[in-house]
């Protein structure tokens, strides 16, 4: 499993809606990580990790076992994890949990966020070398004190400053998808407040940016009624999860949320909130060319109105800017005004959407109802939570045609890759669950195959020719040069067997940089050979990037949204796949999971040695 850098404490404290067993789980992950950075008998803290695995293992609804009383009966549980977990279930929170993340220094918590830094080490730091924060830290690394401490050394002192690094670039952004979870909840919510007209997110949230800086909400108020602003600041700066309120204007305010994001408010009357909202809709670079077309058009575009340009002002003009003004009320009539055809916003980043737009030349963007399945999914039978039964049920659940499960191979011995014999059986098994017609859903039997070091893939050709398809990705060996990682990755798509390319560069947002590989190359080949690349849509990894995409596609590459899921709830990551699509100009026909069943089967055999 994944330990991410950040992980601890992306627990709020208060769960909203169902809490998961994933849930309970990582609460008692973070309460076992506390207690070791409190220096807690080392057996109270392995029951903390126990009981997290065993909750995350539990087969049965967590709400049944504990309305029946099983829960302290279950190996691994006792006593007080029943009462914390059967808390945490019902209420959403925990005060134990509360009051000790309470208990320990903020600056030893952040530490955690350094990669290459757990909870024993940053005990030792504190209590030798009094290191209370990372910039204590810096400067005990740099002092040279660190590599001193038994245990330590040189290299682990290096690291660790390279760590601080890190997470100093990364630290500022936040997952696309994290933002979405923040940020939908108080859309909803002030669109329900009295006296909102109009509200919506905008930013790189709304363009569907990979990571966001930072949330920024436009909400137009009732002109008529004179409480209304002062309301709305009330609801935006007291939710939950509210950490500071860092500026309360007279129509702006902005808040910080646990966890660090930030977040802009404005308000604005009616007629100015298409301006606003295609204002701080963005991008910078979109907006420079919108003034700039305005400019030529005798116009002054900004987050106010549309008026007349300074020194333009001839009285024609003047009365075409003020009467286009008045009457624009949502952005299509904006774009209209300026003699452009709709922009999505996740076209909007300067790079020939205006163009595209003023000839009528945009894609018909790909959305998420056009997706009729998914290739890249594991089971528990490699490293995924659920059940090959349940990932189909679920997949049926969102009105799937089709699901495909493509577990580890072999040499992932880490996510327990499934060996010939193994992968056989559930080969089988899925035959079965096909012939039984138990779901609506069809279920594909596919592979995620190791591309081994050189190039070779992890399975031979007489088992992979079992399968509906292929899934060819990179595991380990990242350290490669690019000539000799884009050979390997290339070798691995001219095996007639592969049919698409999982995570093209292994990049994880936020976290881990890309292996070196040349991607051009890997395009072509992909092309030259009828591969298709996945658009891997685990919010951490929206790879291949969207910038590469359009150009791509152009040229004939096939992409297949996959959501990498490895529980039930993962499928719903598609739609992170899909934003990223549309940002790379991607339309229904150039993805091949758009497809329907009665068209994959046949595309999937083609694809087969
Ligand atoms: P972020 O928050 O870093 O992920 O990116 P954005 O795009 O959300 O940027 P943000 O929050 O600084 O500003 C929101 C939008 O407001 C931005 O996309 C375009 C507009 N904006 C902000 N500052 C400027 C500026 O100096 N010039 C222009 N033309 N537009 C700006
Ligand atoms: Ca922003
Ligand atoms: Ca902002
Ligand atoms: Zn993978």
């Amino acid at each position: 499993m994944q330990r991410f850098l950040g992980m601890v404490f992306r627990v709020p404290v208060v769960l909203l809606g169902s809490v998961t067993k994933k849930d309970i789980a990582d609460v008692l992950g973070d309460i076992a990580v506390l207690l070791e950075l409190k220096g807690e008998n080392p057996f109270k803290i392995r029951a903390y990790q126990n009981g997290a695995r065993v909750i995350e293992a539990l087969g049965e609804d967590l709400g049944e076992v504990i309305a029946s009383g099983r829960l302290a009966g279950i190996k691994g549980v006792g006593e007080a994890l029943t009462q914390k977990i059967t808390e945490l279930h019902t209420t959403g929170r925990l005060r134990f949990y509360d009051e000790l993340r309470a208990s320990v220094a903020p600056g030893l918590v952040e530490m955690l966020e350094i990669s290459g830094l757990g909870p024993k080490k940053i005990k030792v730091l504190h209590e030798r070398l009094g290191v209370a924060g990372i910039a204590d830290l810096q400067k005990a690394c740099d002092g040279g004190l660190v590599a001193e401490l038994p245990g330590f050394g040189e290299k682990t002192q290096q690291k660790l400053l390279e760590g601080i690094k890190n997470r100093e670039a990364y630290g500022r952004r936040h997952l696309w998808w994290d933002a979405c979870m923040i940020a939908e909840p108080i859309v909803e919510g002030l669109r329900k407040l009295r006296g909102v007209r109009h509200a919506e997110v905008a930013g790189s949230l709304r363009r569907g940016l990979e990571t966001v800086g930072d949330l920024d909400f436009i909400v137009a108020a009732d002109a008529d009624d004179a409480k209304a602003v002062d309301r709305i600041m009330d609801w935006f700066t007291t939710r939950p999860g509210v950490h500071e309120v860092t500026a309360r204007g007279e129509t702006k305010a902005s808040v910080r949320y646990e966890g660090g994001l930030q977040a802009d408010l404005r308000i604005v009357p009616g007629e100015q909130f298409a301006f606003a909202l295609h204002h701080f809709t963005g991008s910078k670079d979109h907006n420079v060319q919108m003034r700039q077309r305005a400019l030529a058009h005798g116009l002054s575009l900004s987050e106010w109105g549309l008026e007349p340009a300074e020194g333009e002002g001839t009285v024609k003009a003047k009365a075409a800017g003020r009467a286009k003004s008045a009457k624009i009320t949502s952005e299509t009539e904006l774009f209209e005004a300026l003699g452009l055809a709709f922009i999505e916003p996740e076209l909007r980043e300067g790079l020939g959407e205006i163009e595209a737009a003023e000839k009528n030349n945009l894609p018909t963007l790909i959305k998420e109802s056009d997706l009729r399945g998914a290739f890249h999914n594991h089971t528990t039978s490699s490293d995924g939570r659920n059940t090959l039964e349940e990932m189909v049920a679920a997949a049926e659940a969102l009105s799937w045609d089709y699901i495909g499960i493509a577990d580890h191979s072999k040499a992932s011995f880490q996510a327990r890759g499934l060996d010939e014999p193994r992968l056989a059986a559930q080969i089988g098994s899925i035959r079965k669950i096909n012939a039984s017609k138990r779901f609506r859903t069809h279920v594909f039997a596919g592979t995620e195959c190791d591309i081994l070091t050189d190039g070779s893939l992890d399975f031979d050709d007489i088992t992979l020719a079992q399968l509906d398809y292929v899934v060819a990705s990179v595991h380990n060996g990242f350290s490669q040069d690019e000539d000799r990682m884009t050979a390997r990755i290339i070798r691995a798509i001219e095996n007639p067997h592969v049919t698409m390319l999982g995570h093209l560069t292994g990049r994880l947002l936020l976290r881990r940089e890309s292996y070196r590989v040349n991607t051009a190359k890997v395009i072509d080949a992909a092309i030259a050979n009828d591969v298709a690349i996945e658009l891997n849509a685990s919010p951490w990894r929206l790879d291949m990037d969207w910038r590469l995409w359009r150009g791509a596609a152009e040229r004939g590459l096939l992409c297949s949204i996959n959501p990498d899921a490895h529980e039930t709830g993962h499928l719903a990551y598609v739609r992170a796949g899909i934003k990223a699509a549309r940002k790379g100009w991607l339309t229904k026909e150039n993805v091949i999971n758009t497809r329907p069943l009665a068209k994959m089967r046949p595309w999937l055999e083609t694809h087969r040695a």
